[in-house]
């Protein structure tokens, strides 16, 4: 529905495309499954105080510096600690302190994500994520496209996201190139990746200011939630 092929510029296509109602299901591509207003308000602004702890410490949200630069995005996580291009207990690239557990309701949370992604009921329920990276962006922040290939798990990849919206650039399995797909996260959407696009490049291209709606508890900028299985055993 959404795989106009010209990306660059507004076509026909994506103009009189309709936009996609809270909780219908898009798969953009195999695999890769949107669903558009997903959590409530309610839930949205649970969450965002939430955020509020968790960037409190051990740990304090940071930017990560990867291959010298640093990131425009921040990141603070649970349950295991992301430094490029690994996992860890400890945080050793910030204060050597370890990061809050990954919570129990988060488990609940990504088992549902993947019922209401139409996963089978089995594979829904045996969903153990035990990592999540917690994004904060600005409105100048952005992310280059990459593939989440740290984790030694196939299992799929379930991404919230929380205030303004955002332009996120779906790509390919191959490479960071053509041909990739923009779509439009916003507050409360859902989106899976899993099966053939686990592996797909993708990024964040802008976020777009005053964006948030009245009530998700942000009042400016974005979080995204990525819960992960590491594979990784203690
Ligand atoms: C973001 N998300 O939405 C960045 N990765 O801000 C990701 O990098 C991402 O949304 C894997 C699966 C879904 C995602
Ligand atoms: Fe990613």
């Amino acid at each position: 529905m959404w795989d106009n092929t010209d990306n660059e510029t507004p076509s026909a296509m994506t103009l009189f495309t309709p936009e996609p109602h809270p909780g219908d299901r898009h798969e953009p591509a195999a695999g890769a499954i949107h669903v558009p207003g997903w959590l409530t308000l309610d839930q949205q602004r649970w969450i965002v105080g939430q955020f509020h702890r968790w960037t409190d410490g051990p740990v304090p949200i940071r930017a990560a510096t990867v291959r010298g630069h640093q990131m425009s995005v921040r990141t603070v996580c649970l349950g295991w600690h992301w430094q490029p291009y690994k996992y860890t207990r400890a945080a050793t690239d910030v204060n050597g302190a370890q990061v809050l557990p990954f919570p129990d309701w988060m488990v609940r949370l990504g088992r549902r994500a993947l019922l209401d992604a139409g996963y089978p009921e089995a594979e829904a329920n045996a969903y153990l994520p035990d990592t999540a990276l917690v994004n904060y962006y600005d409105a100048d922040a952005r992310m280059g496209m990459h593939q989440d290939k740290d984790e030694r798990s196939s299992a799929p990849v379930v991404s919230l996201s929380i205030g303004d919206s955002c332009t996120f650039r779906f790509g390919n399995a191959t490479n960071r190139g053509k041909p990739y797909t923009d779509l439009r996260l916003r507050s409360g959407d859902l989106f899976v990746f899993g099966g053939e696009s686990r592996l797909a490049y993708h990024g964040i291209t802008r976020v777009h200011p005053d964006t948030a709606p009245d009530g998700c508890g942000l009042a400016a900028g974005r979080i995204n939630i990525t819960m992960r299985t590491t594979g990784l055993a203690d």
